[in-house]
This record gives C-alpha cells, structure tokens and sequence, in this order.
C-alpha cells in the first residue's frame, strides 16, 4: 500500500469513526483535542489496516544487540529520580516478597508473585525495541503473556482499557486489542537471564507494536477499566507524549 492511500484510508477510517460514533474499532480515546488528531489517525489507521492480533517481527539469536537501558535510575538507590523505599526493599530481598496487584474490572482481584507468574505458560520472543530518542536494539525477552493473567484474574467483558503502574512512578495505559496481543509480555527475563535491574527487575511490559515508553519497567500494579483511563497527570496526555505510539 502506498504511503498515499494509507494517509486516506486512516482518514476514512478516522471520518468514518468520528462521525458514524459506531464501529467494531473503539472510539479513538484521546480525540477531543485537536492536537491529538495525529494520534488519534495513527491509533485508528493501525486498528483499521492491520489485523487484530498480527505480530510483529521475530529475530533469530545472531541479531540480539547490544541494549542501552535508558530514562532509568535503580529505583532502589536513595537520591536517584524516582527512588522507591518500597522497592528497595523488595531488591534486597531478591523480590522474593515483590507482588504484582491486579485490580479493578476483573472477578478475581488480587496477586501474583514472581513465582506465580512463572508458574503460568511463558512466551520468549527476539524483539526490536524502539525509543522515542531516535536509537533501537534488539532483545529477546521472556515472560508470560498479559492476556494469560488477565484471564485468570477473571478480566470482565465490559473491560476496555489496562494501566500500569511502576515503583519509579510511572503509569500508563493499553487498549484491550494490544493488551491481549500474544507477544504483549509481563517479562521476567532478558536475553536468558533475569531481568536485570536497569532493564525494568523484578517484571516489566512489552508492549512490541508501540514504541519503547510504552513497555513500563518497575511493574507494581495493575488496574482493569471499564473506560478509557489515560492515568491522570503522570499518563502521556498531560505529560505531552502521545498515548498511541503504533510501529
Ligand atoms: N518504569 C519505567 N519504565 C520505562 C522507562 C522508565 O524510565 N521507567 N523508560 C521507558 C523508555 S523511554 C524506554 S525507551 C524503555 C527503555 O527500556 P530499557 O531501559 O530496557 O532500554 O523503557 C521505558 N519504560
Ligand atoms: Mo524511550
């Protein structure tokens, strides 16, 4: 497809939501603002040419490269941004008390250790990883996929949207399509490893069909919604980063 006719069919696309208000793609969450059209035409021309759950690239283990941990200080050092005493805790403890909460539109709320996660079926996946400050690199991660815990949790119908939040305090949001996408990862391992602190230790999300910001390291908690959530002042909205990053 030209670059052409996929600026005009994300444009129909676009229209054709706006104005109908009825379509199987959800309404473009940010819209309201004209600032955010762009976001609003990358989120739905995405919803609308690619297929549901089509996975993005694998490599082979000859292309892992070397991987820069950026935007990160060890949450668990006192003085550095985003010091968590929560988490240095747990990290002297080898989290082995670390649990990561599920809440909101899910039957069964609760908890899951390191050890539950792991005990779930893994995915291991050879990614590229691509950050907003313009360099990519190539890992391959472990973990178990978002969907299976979300179905254990007992995730209700009426669920629309997921946020994260992280020791360093981060939050974030995914739709429902991308938390539901089979390489979409609560990872637990790096390159055959644990995951190693700067990369995000105990558990982190991979989020492959966004940009690299949108995989929080540092997971802490997990809230279901019914409604679009964009996570207030510390969700990209008000921070001035666009929600949807599609790649
Ligand atoms: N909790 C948290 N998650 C985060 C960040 C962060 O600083 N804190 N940085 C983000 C950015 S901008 C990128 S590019 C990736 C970097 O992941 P890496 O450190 O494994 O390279 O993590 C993302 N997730
Ligand atoms: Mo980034």
């Amino acid at each position: 497809m030209s670059r052409r006719d996929f600026v005009v069919a994300g444009s129909a696309a676009l229209g054709g939501l706006l104005f109908s208000g009825c379509s199987k793609t959800p309404l473009p969450p940010t819209y309201g603002n004209l600032l955010r059209m762009a976001d609003d035409l990358t989120y739905v021309a995405h919803r609308a040419l690619l297929p549901g759950q089509s996975l993005v690239r694998e490599y082979s283990h000859k292309d892992i490269s070397s991987f820069p941990a950026t935007g990160t200080f060890d949450p668990g050092v006192p003085g550095s941004p985003g010091y968590s005493e929560a988490y240095r805790g747990l990290q002297r403890n080898r989290f082995v008390d670390w649990r990561l909460s599920i809440e909101g539109s899910v039957e069964r709320p609760g908890s899951y250790s390191l050890a539950d996660l792991k005990r779930f079926p893994s995915r291991t996946q050879i990614t590229r990883h691509t950050c907003e400050e313009g360099w990519t690199a190539i890992g391959e991660w472990t973990g178990v996929p978002l969907s299976r815990v979300l179905i254990a949790a007992g995730m209700r119908p009426t669920a629309r949207c997921v946020c994260f939040y992280t020791f360093d305090d981060w939050a974030d949001s995914i739709d429902i399509l991308d938390a539901l996408h089979p390489q979409t990862l609560l990872a637990y391992g790096m390159n055959d490893r644990d995951l190693p602190t700067a990369h995000g230790a105990p558990v982190r999300l991979r989020v492959e069909r966004q940009m690299g910001y949108k995989s929080l390291k540092y997971l802490q908690r997990i809230v279901v919604k019914d409604v679009f959530d964009d996570c207030g002042k510390k969700g990209n909205i008000q921070t001035g980063w666009a929600w949807y990053t599609g790649i």
